[in-house]
């Protein structure tokens, strides 16, 4: 962890440890110049040893606040903070984890019960003490013990958010290496799969023992699980890394092999069966005539080249994030695969915020940062007021018709089109927590659901979707990976309704979220519904997630056609109205 990193993390913890003990105002205070901190380009101890302390050149970073960083980087400690620690002695990041459980939460558990792990919560709750504390419930207690089972789960597998990342480090450095051909993502995370279970690397080299042995001395590597001839495995952070090398003249099928998934590579072995092919990870054989067993027997008739695989069995390419044996194989026998949605066909990011709610950053630096990433337009949609918005951040139907105002005076400046919006809640029971004539005046409305996030939600979203104004339906299960399902939805009922009346449901590219997922993608877009691709940014950088958006969507089949910001700003205006 870098300084940065670790000033960022400890504030975080004084706004939730200030939270839980129910101070007022400063904890948002100490949350936001978090989130500052760990966005700001300089490093803090550089800022901190200027000649002129430029510590408050952070954004939300005031006086008060830097002199704790400047403590920090001073002494390895903020006495405030420990003084906080020791009155509340929680382990309130484990605990937080919990759906449900917040800071507040925590410091009245504590408070009451004296919970301080993971383990006297799971205690309390099977005991029935949580139930008696004014506030909480049966209910409440329930969701606790199903929210730390759904947590302990959850913990095995990894956000594609944190495992791409490293898995590209890898590569790179893998790449660089003179021993190494080639080099290439492999598993799960080279389809996107929202989570995976380690990382997969696949290496073409003549040498080896070589690539493994700088493999297994990559700086970032936090330990060797095992390593061997041809392969190994290291782990990073909390992520482990398999590395597989191979010969170059079979790196195609052994890169087909382990990009998997398992299933799609069982049909591909069948269909292969079926034609006297044999398919494995060394390449794909003619065994007409083959009487005698082993891997590499028979005629040669692909191998170098992933797609000689595809050749071989007679069917088109299939892109990776295809191979979940969903019909793929069929498709691409029938010439049928979907000319799939690229990255380069997405206009505009309809979901953003701005200080205005919870985002870090006003509206005329988000639109010049949208501008700057490459986009067309972008949609200003902060959160209105409503249950389930924590902390006072949505704004009111007065402040969305300020707000309008605004964006339009921003528009006028800015280099690309800016489109006035709000995310509104979708109550329990579908309601909109927006005035109607407010809506209508907006040109997108993203409605989402923000809580009461379990049971079926059909009926609630297909509601929302009916709205005159509403034009997406925003994170539709309101899933957090890892950290709550989410609502259960027939996405098939949805995406009727949601063609039926214009509204589009939205794929938000948050790696925590990918929600909706790649299959509901595939069975909306079979209904008719139209999807759209959000980052839901809270700061310029967020612009950046719009690849788990793009994949996610190539995870459904989307074509760019379903996917309503690959239109013109002008068509989307059509869209919208
Ligand atoms: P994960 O890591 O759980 O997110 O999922 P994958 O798909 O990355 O699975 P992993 O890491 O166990 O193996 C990578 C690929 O290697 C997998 O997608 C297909 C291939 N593979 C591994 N083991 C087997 C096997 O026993 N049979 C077959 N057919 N393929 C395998
Ligand atoms: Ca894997
Ligand atoms: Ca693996
Ligand atoms: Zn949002």
């Amino acid at each position: 962890m870098t300084r940065t990193e670790e000033v960022a993390r400890r504030l975080a913890e004084f706004a939730d440890l200030l939270e839980a003990k129910d101070v007022e105002y400063k904890p948002r205070a100490y949350r936001r110049a978090a989130e500052s901190v760990s966005e700001s380009p300089d490093p803090v101890e550089a800022l901190a040893r200027a000649d002129e302390d430029r510590l408050t050149e952070i954004e939300h970073v005031g006086e008060a606040i830097a002199s704790k960083i400047r403590e920090y980087i001073e002494t390895g400690e903020i006495e405030e903070l420990e003084q906080l620690r020791s009155e509340l002695p929680v382990e309130i990041d484990a605990l937080t984890d919990v759906e449900g459980v917040g800071p507040k939460t925590v410091g009245t558990l504590y408070e009451r019960l004296g919970v301080q792990t993971l383990e006297d919560l799971e205690a309390a709750a099977e005991a029935g003490d949580i139930r008696d504390i004014s506030g909480f419930g049966r209910k409440t207690e329930q969701n606790i013990l199903d929210g730390i089972d759904f947590a302990r789960q959850s913990q095995r597998r990894q956000l594609l958010g944190a495992a791409r990342p490293q898995g590209e480090r890898i590569r790179e450095y893998l790449t660089e290496l003179d021993a190494v051909v080639r080099c290439a993502l492999a598993g799960s995370i080279r389809r996107w799969k929202p989570t995976s279970g380690d990382v997969d690397v696949l290496a073409a080299s003549e040498e080896p023992g070589t690539v493994v042995e700088k493999f297994t001395d990559f700086s970032e590597a936090g330990g060797v699980i095992e390593s061997g001839t041809n392969k190994a495995s290291i782990r990073i952070s909390d992520v482990r890394v398999d590395l597989r090398v191979v010969d170059p003249g079979e790196f195609g099928a052994a890169l087909q092999y382990f990009t998997g998934s398992k299933q799609h590579n069982v049909a591909v072995r069948n269909r292969a069966i079926e034609r006297d092919l044999k398919v494995n990870e060394y390449g794909v054989f003619d065994v007409s005539g083959v009487e005698e067993e082993g891997q590499r027997v028979g005629r040669r008739v692909a191998g170098q080249a992933e797609s000689e695989v595809y050749e071989a069995i007679g069917v088109a390419f299939i892109p990776p994030e295809l191979r979940e044996r969903r019909g793929e194989l069929q498709a691409a026998a029938a010439g049928e695969l979907p000319a799939l949605l690229k990255r380069a066909d997405v206009c505009g990011d309809l979901h953003v915020h701005t200080d205005w709610s919870d985002g870090g950053h006003a509206i005329e630096e988000m639109a010049r940062e949208a501008a700057a990433f490459g986009h067309e337009y972008v949609a200003i949609t902060d959160h209105a007021t409503g249950p389930g918005m924590v902390g006072g951040t949505g704004i009111t139907d007065e402040q969305i018709r300020e707000q309008r105002q605004e964006i339009r005076a921003a528009d006028d400046d800015s280099e690309i089109d800016l489109f006035a919006g709000i995310e509104a809640n979708i109550d329990p029971d579908g309601g909109i927590s927006v005035g109607d004539e407010v809506l209508a005046e907006l040109d997108v409305v993203v409605a989402s659901p923000h809580a009461a996030l379990d049971g079926d939600g059909t009926d609630r979203l297909a509601k929302a979707a009916r709205h005159p104004s509403v034009d997406i339906i925003g994170h539709p299960t309101g899933r957090y990976l890892n950290q709550r399902p989410g609502l259960d939805i027939d996405v098939e009922r949805l995406a009727g309704v949601a063609a039926d009346h214009g509204t589009a449901l939205e794929i938000n590219a948050n790696p925590r979220r990918l929600d909706l997922s790649g299959q509901a993608v595939k069975t909306a877009i079979e209904a008719g519904a139209s999807v759209v691709i959000d980052t839901d940014a809270h700061q310029p950088a967020n612009y950046e997630l719009l690849p788990y958006g793009v994949h996610t969507a190539r995870r459904g089949w989307a074509e760019p056609d379903d996917v309503v910001n690959t239109r013109d700003a002008s068509d989307l205006r059509s869209f919208l109205t």
